[in-house]
C-alpha cells in the first residue's frame, strides 16, 4: 500500500490556527446582541446555528410552524425591548415565516429572521429548497441580505440588528447559504463585533426649537389632548409619558402597545371619549402612531384644531393629514424634554372644565354599554366575556388579543393595568399571533401571568403550538370566544349578499377547544353560562398549565366598528 508523505517523512508539528464555523459565529453575534433564545423549526440548512447556540448558552425553542417562530420573535421584542430572533430553514421554512416578518414590519417591532439557503457553489442550480428569499423579504424588512462568506457571518448579523433600529424599529432578514454557515475560517479572519459597541444611541430629541414651540403650544392650549401610540412603549418612554400628562395636565388616550401607560382610574387616563375629545380639542398631540386606518387617516381630526405629531420615523410625520408642528425623534426623550421646557408655566385650574367635560362623556359611554357588559344572556354576550376577563386581570397580567370581533369587543372593556401589558397584532391585523405571543411573553417573563382571548377562527391558525407551550412548561390562561364562525367577516358579507349567500366561507365547526387543550396535556373547560366564566378562569389560573376555556358566545352579536365597517373607511 502507498504511503503518504507525512507517514514516510514525519514533519515537525505545526500549530494549526483555531477555526470557527459560520453557525458558531451566528451564535456569538446573537450573544453580543444580548439574545438568550431563538425561536425555530429545524432544517438541514441551519443545524450549525443550533450547535453554536449550545456553546453560547442560547436556548433553542422549537415550534411546529415557522409563522409561530417569527411571531414569537416579534413578541419577544415587544416584551423585552431587545430584538427577537427566529431561525428557519431555506425555502418553505422561510416562506412560512413571511407573515410573522410582515406583521413585525407594520408593527415596528425589531426582530431578525435568519433563513437557510443552498450553498453558494450551487447558486441558481436548483438546490434543495432554493428560493429568492432576499427578493421576497426586501419590501417587508428594513434590511435583507445574503451572507457571502463565513468570515462575514458575525459582522452581518450585527449589521442586521443595527438596521432594525434605524428610525422606527422593524425586522431584518439574513439568508446564510449552507457553505457560509458550515464552513470554518481562522478565528482571526472572523470579527465578532463587541457587545454594545456597534451602534449609536437613538434617543434623539430632534430640533430643540421644536421642543420649545411644542411647550408653548401646550401651555397656552385650553383643551389639549394627547394620543399615546405604540412607539411610546417600543421606545420605553412610558414613564416620561406619564410625567408629561400629569405635569402638563393633559387628558391622555392610548392605543396599541401604549395601552396601560396610565393605569385605569388615573385622572389623566381616558378611554371611551376619544372621538369627542378630538372633535372638541383645540390642540391634538399624536405621539408614535401613524395616521393610518385606525385613525381614519387623520381625516376625522377637525380642521380647527392645532395638530402636532411626534414620531420616530420622518416618513410618518405629516403623512395623510397636514400638521402644524412635526417632531422626529424618540417619543420618550421628546416628551421628557417638553415637560421640562414647560415646567412651572401652567395654571392647572384652567383645565378643570375640560377634564370635567371629558369625564362626563366617558361616563355616559360607559353607562350606555354597561347593561350588555353585565348581561346574563345565554348565549353569552361577548361584552360580558370581556368584562369577566377585565375583572380577572391583575397588575401583572399581560393581555393578548387574537381574533376578529371578539377582540374588538374586548378592546373597549379590557384595560391593562400597567405599560407593556397589552399585545395585539398591530396594523397588519394578523390572526394567529396569540399562541406565539404567549410563547414569547411567558418565556421571556415567566413571573408574569399571561391571559389571552382568541376568536375560534384566529386560534385555529397557529393553535398546534399550544403543544409547544406544554412541552416548555409555559402556563397561561387562554379563552376561546367561540361563535363557530368568522364574525368580523360574516357581518359584512351578510349585509352585502343577504343571509344565505353571506355565509359562504366564514362558518366554522362547533369545536371543543377545551378538549383540544386537554388532548395536548393542558387544562380545559367549557362554559355556557356567564356566571361560570369567572370561576373557570380562576381554575385555569390555579391549574398551572397552559389552558383553554371554551366560552360559547352569541354568534349574532357584532362589534359596533364591524357594523360600521370602520376598518375599510
Ligand atoms: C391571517 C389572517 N387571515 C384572515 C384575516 C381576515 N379576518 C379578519 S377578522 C376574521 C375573522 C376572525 O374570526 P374569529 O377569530 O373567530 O373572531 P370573530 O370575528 O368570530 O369574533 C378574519 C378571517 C386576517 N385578519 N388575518
Amino acid at each position: 500500500m502507498a504511503q503518504t508523505v507525512s507517514e514516510t517523512h514525519p514533519v515537525a508539528e505545526v500549530n494549526e490556527p483555531a477555526t470557527i464555523s459560520g453557525g458558531h459565529l451566528v451564535a456569538k453575534a446573537l450573544k453580543a446582541e444580548g439574545i438568550d433564545v431563538i425561536f425555530t423549526l429545524c432544517g438541514g440548512h441551519i443545524i450549525d446555528i443550533y450547535d453554536g447556540c449550545v456553546d453560547e448558552g442560547i436556548a433553542v425553542v422549537d415550534v411546529r410552524h415557522e409563522q409561530v417562530a417569527a411571531h414569537a420573535a416579534d413578541g419577544y421584542a415587544r416584551v423585552t425591548g431587545k430584538p427577537g430572533c427566529a431561525v428557519v430553514t431555506a425555502g418553505p421554512g422561510t416562506t412560512d415565516a413571511v407573515t410573522g416578518v410582515a406583521n413585525a414590519f407594520r408593527a415596528e417591532s425589531p426582530m431578525l429572521l435568519i433563513g437557510g439557503q443552498g450553498a453558494l457553489n450551487q447558486h441558481k442550480m436548483g438546490s434543495l429548497q432554493d428560493l429568492p428569499h432576499v427578493d421576497m423579504m426586501t419590501p417587508i424588512t428594513k434590511f435583507a441580505a445574503t451572507v457571502p462568506h463565513t468570515a462575514r457571518v458575525a459582522d452581518m448579523v450585527s449589521m442586521a440588528f443595527r438596521e432594525c433600529f434605524n428610525g422606527a424599529p422593524g425586522p431584518s432578514f439574513l439568508e446564510i447559504p449552507r457553505d457560509s454557515l458550515d464552513n470554518s475560517v481562522p478565528v482571526d479572519q472572523a470579527t465578532v463585533p463587541e457587545a454594545g459597541r456597534y451602534r449609536a444611541s437613538t434617543k434623539s430629541i430632534g430640533d430643540p426649537a421644536s421642543i420649545e414651540a411644542l411647550a408653548d403650544l401646550l401651555v397656552r392650549a385650553e383643551k389639549p389632548v394627547v394620543l399615546l401610540g405604540s412607539q411610546v412603549w417600543t421606545s420605553r418612554g412610558s414613564d416620561a409619558a406619564v410625567e408629561f400628562a400629569r405635569q402638563l395636565d393633559i387628558p391622555a388616550y392610548m392605543n396599541g402597545a401604549a395601552r396601560g401607560t396610565l393605569p385605569p382610574g388615573d385622572p389623566h387616563h381616558f378611554h371611551l371619549s376619544r372621538r369627542y375629545a378630538f372633535n372638541n380639542a383645540d390642540l391634538i398631540l399624536i405621539v408614535g402612531t401613524p395616521f393610518d386606518f385606525r385613525m381614519g387617516y387623520g381625516r376625522r381630526l377637525p380642521k380647527s384644531a392645532t395638530v402636532v405629531q411626534i414620531d420616530l420615523d420622518y416618513r410618518t410625520v405629516g403623512k395623510n393629514r397636514d400638521i402644524d408642528l412635526g417632531l422626529v425623534g424618540d417619543p420618550g426623550a421628546i416628551l421628557a424634554a417638553v415637560t421640562q421646557a414647560a415646567s412651572g408655566r401652567l395654571r392647572k385650574a384652567d383645565r378643570k372644565a375640560w377634564f370635567a367635560e371629558l369625564h362626563a362623556e366617558e361616563d355616559a359611554s360607559y353607562q350606555k354599554r354597561l347593561p350588555r357588559q353585565l348581561s346574563d344572556a345565554n348565549p353569552i354576550h361577548p361584552l360580558r366575556l370581556a368584562h369577566e376577563i377585565n375583572e380577572f386581570l391583575t397588575e401583572d397580567s399581560i393581555y393578548i388579543g387574537d381574533g376578529g370581533d371578539i377582540v374588538t369587543f374586548s378592546g373597549g372593556v379590557v384595560q391593562p393595568k400597567s405599560p407593556g401589558h397589552w399585545m395585539d397584532p398591530g396594523p397588519l391585523g394578523t390572526l394567529g399571533v396569540g399562541i406565539p405571543f404567549v410563547l414569547a411573553a411567558k418565556y421571556a417573563q415567566p413571573e408574569k401571568e399571561v391571559v389571552t382571548l382568541f376568536g375560534d377562527g384566529a386560534f385555529s391558525l397557529t393553535g398546534w403550538d399550544f403543544e409547544t407551550l406544554v412541552r416548555f412548561n409555559l402556563p397561561f390562561v387562554g379563552v376561546v370566544g367561540n361563535n363557530s364562525s368568522m364574525n368580523q367577516i360574516r357581518y359584512g358579507q351578510e349585509a352585502k349578499y343577504g343571509q344565505s349567500r353571506g355565509r359562504i366561507g366564514n362558518t366554522l365547526g362547533d369545536v371543543r377547544y377545551d378538549e383540544f387543550a386537554r388532548m395536548l396535556g393542558g387544562y380545559g373547560e367549557e362554559v355556557r353560562d356567564p356566571k361560570d366564566i369567572g370561576p373557570a378562569l380562576q381554575r385555569a389560573r390555579e391549574s398551572g398549565l397552559p389552558s383553554l376555556i371554551n366560552v360559547w358566545v352569541d354568534p349574532d352579536a357584532y362589534a359596533p366598528g364591524t357594523m360600521n365597517q370602520t376598518m375599510y373607511k
